[in-house]
């Protein structure tokens, strides 16, 4: 398929104002009849030359067609595998489809699709096409009114967009409802939902006095694990009014939990649809970080409403433009709410892990791509999370205050528009009267930019100067980025140099900063707050890091300084591992884990944890031009094991010392603790010693909630060989007890892919066939097959096993549901880092992917990147 460019963008030839649908929900399928009112768009060249009307549509069965109220011919219109095409239609017309659709038959969960407890909608990126034909593309935005109708003892619910206005009992033990949206929108925020649910009900007075009802509707018997997403519901709409000054403008907000849904949740206007996952908490079932993920994902859907909603985006292209801002908005909330020093430090280990490999490989793609074949593959870590931190450049280059200004304009140019990302900079140029235009760079062009920083001192002339160069292999030419860089500069003491905290605007590829009366050669602090996402070299010595580690006020970059020291040394020891020889490890290192372990009081729980986390595996592969993934593992590894054992004490007394001491709660102080105990535990864990086994099974006996029970089974899931037995029964009892909860038995399945054991595949490919996995449900697929893509030494094995399994796991998933599939293909994408001989069956398995008959858009577009 030719790709679709951002370049050939042409505004639609019709607009639609409004849209009445009636949905006939029927055992032989559903039957939607669509009413379109229809206008020429006269602001289009083509407006003078009566262009033809053509409306997408999907896997339709076409019954009528009417212009007018006059029903066509099937002569007076074509249709084709995508699209429907009247040659000749008035200025002005109302059109009439009719057509069936079979919503029990959808598998890919895309359009109206049947779950377990009814049906449900999912239109973003381009659903809303196999439901009815309509001009699918955001930039089209129409008012719309829908009636359902359905059996009513088994289809109690009906809901959409909107407000209900209508609503009754109809023959034969039917029901309807009739919704109607008050605002304007692109279809891809359409939904509908026909079900048995159960629904937790509250209100929410808004800042000027208004009164929204809420509403979270689950499966029944769910309702005692909603109450933690309502609160995360209302603490939003609450901080959206106190930070950005923006007020929820709906009278009804309701939110559906699904268990079978691609992606975490959808945006739809007053009628949000939830992936469970990011609904249902409750303290024996849900560890810590969901229940902080929940908090991000209502806060992030909601925030949606303004950002996304109000103002959307002009096409696909644009997809950052909503995207970016509201993860940055999800995140300051997050921040707000939870742990800042800590939710700085996991963005950043999200977007190592995830962003920077994207951006290195070959899906690397700008934050606006410049093209696409299927748009679906573009809801990316480089488009959400790389988009977030290029919206925090913006705040860190105008301020808080300006930031702020600059959302107001926004929203006073473009309420009620479909817009560009342009539109948005100017919007923030307009409010701080900063020029953005070297700074567009961050929208054009794919890679992670390189700085290299060098330094001298003068101790004549007390001047300290930096030199930063930057660079970018993959952008299309060698213009430098504005690239804000705050800095700090510390003594030998690690005293912060007063007066020389300052942020520096990098526009040059080479430039030199200077810093006077500096009375001595300084220790610099680089990217605090990780102010860019960039690739940062300086040649620190053990020693100045370990100074940072201990003396910088800026957690992140005293978190930075912990991981520079430990990837050094995983590194070393890789090679030295790949060269058959021990890897060594500096006391020094030793002594500052000693130091944080000792110091958690002061410095935090949260901190510590975090800082106590080594490097994930492929973060650190990145930084390799080959990987050896055993070498690299048991490099890790080793450093675990090393700082178990010469840390013995040291975690064990912080692991008692950290024991609850009260009932549990999702806040971020017992969070933190819990965090920072689990760490401790799981180092205890990688001594083999039959009395650090026990503590983990008693761990897992007697927790009285799931962070504790899981972090436990995690542990010993991933122990060494003695601590099989006990492995095994912990496993056994986690399944038998929670074999009702779909999301608990979610976290099983992922422990055991995630598991650094040799038979790692041989378990996955048993639960393939385990009663607890469905290949038509995305979680589950998501929970082993995606856990174990990810986990490096064991997907990676060098018999190319991994690879073979993966490709036929595809191949069956693809047919059902390929936008899961192609998420699957993604584990691919780095196959290139590794040797000859494990490229030798990467590639066998992805030419056995490309040739595989059938197959679908989305895989086949990343395979056909991956295969350059
Ligand atoms: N906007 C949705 C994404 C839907 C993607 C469909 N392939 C979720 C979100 O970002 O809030
Ligand atoms: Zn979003």
């Amino acid at each position: 398929p030719a790709p679709i460019l951002l370049a050939d963008y042409t505004p639609p030839a019709y607009l639609i104002d409004t849209v009445h649908l009636d949905v006939d929900l029927r055992a032989d399928g559903t039957v939607v009849t669509a009413t379109l009112a229809c206008v020429r768009n006269a602001g289009t060249a083509a407006a003078a030359t009566n262009p033809p009307l053509v409306l997408d549509g999907e896997e339709l069965e076409t019954l009528e067609v009417a212009v007018d109220g006059q029903v066509l011919p099937a002569s007076a219109y074509r249709i084709d595998a995508e699209t429907l095409t009247i040659a000749t239609v008035p200025a002005r017309f109302t059109l009439r489809t009719k057509v069936r659709i079979q919503p029990d038959a959808n598998t890919q969960l895309s359009g109206f699709y049947r779950s377990k407890d009814g049906y449900f909608t999912q239109c973003e990126a381009q659903g809303f096409r196999r439901i009815t034909w309509f001009a699918d593309r955001p930039d089209v935005m129409a008012r719309f009114t829908v009636t359902l109708h359905a059996d009513k003892a088994a289809y109690p619910v009906l809901l959409a967009n909107g407000n209900p206005v209508g609503q009754g009992d109809e023959a034969d033990g039917r029901h309807y409802a009739t919704w109607e949206d008050p605002f304007k929108k692109p279809c891809y925020l359409f939904a509908m939902v026909a079900a048995k649910l159960d629904v937790l009900r509250d209100t929410f007075a808004t800042a000027s006095g208004r009164t929204v009802q809420l509403a979270i509707y689950v499966e029944p018997g769910k309702l005692d694990q909603c109450p933690h997403a309502m609160e995360a519901l209302k603490k939003s709409m609450a901080w959206d009014e106190r930070r950005f000054g923006l007020e929820c403008d709906l009278d009804h907000y309701m939110i559906v939990a699904v268990g079978d849904f691609n992606m975490g949740a959808m945006e739809n206007k007053g009628l949000n649809i939830f992936n469970t996952k990011y609904v249902l908490a409750r303290p024996d079932v849900a560890t810590d970080v969901d229940f902080e993920n929940i908090d991000r994902v209502v806060a992030h859907e909601y925030f949606h409403n303004w950002t996304g909603n109000r103002v959307t985006c002009r096409d696909w292209f644009q997809l950052s433009l909503k995207e970016g801002l509201t993860v940055f908005r999800d995140q300051e909330f997050g921040a707000d709410t939870h742990n800042r020093d800590v939710a700085r430090i996991r963005e950043v280990r999200g977007l190592r892990a995830a962003q920077f490999p994207e951006d290195a490989g070959p899906m690397a793609h700008p934050v606006r791509p410049a093209s696409y074949i299927e748009i679906n593959n573009f809801y990316t870590a480089t488009v959400y999370e790389k988009g977030a931190e290029v919206v925090r450049m913006i705040q860190t280059l105008i301020g808080r205050e300006a930031f702020r200004a600059g959302m107001d304009e926004y929203f006073r140019r473009h309420d009620g528009q479909a817009v560009t990302c342009d539109d948005f900079v100017a919007a923030m140029s307009a409010a701080s009267g900063f020029d953005f235009t070297q700074f567009m760079r961050w929208y054009r062009e794919p890679g992670t930019p390189r700085v290299t920083a060098a330094s001298a001192y003068d101790a004549q002339a007390r001047r300290y100067t930096l030199t930063f160069t930057q660079a970018n292999p993959k952008a299309s030419d060698n213009a430098p980025y504005l690239i804000p860089i705050r800095v700090a500069l510390f003594d030998a003491q690690g005293q912060e140099l007063e007066g020389h905290s300052r942020t520096l605007l990098l526009t040059e590829t080479t430039q030199t900063f200077a810093f006077d009366n500096v009375a001595s050669a300084p220790v610099p602090s680089l990217l605090r707050d990780f102010s860019a996402p960039v690739l940062l070299d300086y040649p620190y010595t053990p020693a100045e890091l370990t100074l940072l580690l201990a003396a910088e006020s800026d957690p992140f970059n005293a978190w930075e300084a912990g991981q520079r020291l430990a990837t050094g040394l995983i590194l070393e020891a890789t090679a030295a591992i790949a060269a058959g020889r021990a890897p060594v490890w500096p006391e020094s290192f030793t002594a500052a884990a000693r130091t944080l372990l000792t110091g958690y009081e002061a410095r935090g729980a949260a901190f510590v944890a975090e800082a106590l986390t080594l490097p994930g595996e492929a973060t650190l592969a990145e930084l390799l031009d080959e990987v050896n993934p055993d070498a690299l593992h048991a490099a890790r590894n080793g450093l675990r094991r090393h700082l178990a054992e010469a840390l013995h004490a040291e975690f064990a007394a912080a692991y008692a010392a950290l024991a609850p001491t009260g009932p549990y709660a999702p806040s971020a102080d017992q969070a933190g603790r819990r965090a920072l105990r689990n760490v401790c535990l799981g180092y205890l864990l990688e001594r083999d010693a039959p009395a650090e086994r026990q503590r983990a099974q008693d761990q897992y006996a007697g927790a009285d909630n799931m962070t504790d029970q899981f972090a436990a089974l995690a542990a010993l899931a991933n122990a060494n060989a003695a601590a099989r037995p006990a492995r095994e029964a912990a496993l056994a009892d986690f399944y038998q007890r929670w074999q009702g909860e779909a999301l608990v038995v979610d976290k099983w399945l992922a422990v055991q892919a995630g598991s650094r054991l040799p038979d790692t595949l041989a378990t996955v490919q048993r639960l393939t066939a385990h009663p607890a996995f469905d290949l038509s449900n995305p979680n589950k697929v998501y929970a082993l097959l995606r856990t174990f893509g990810a986990n490096l030494v064991r997907f990676h094995a060098a018999d190319g096993s991994g690879y073979a399994f993966f490709a036929e796991q595809i191949k069956a998933l693809d047919a059902r549901n390929p936008q899961v599939a192609s998420r699957l293909a993604r584990c691919f994408d780095r196959w290139k880092k590794f040797d000859a001989g494990r490229q030798a069956h990467a590639r066998a398995a992805l030419e056995s992917l490309r040739d595989h008959p059938g197959l679908s858009r989305d895989v086949g577009e990343i395979v056909m990147r991956a295969l350059g």
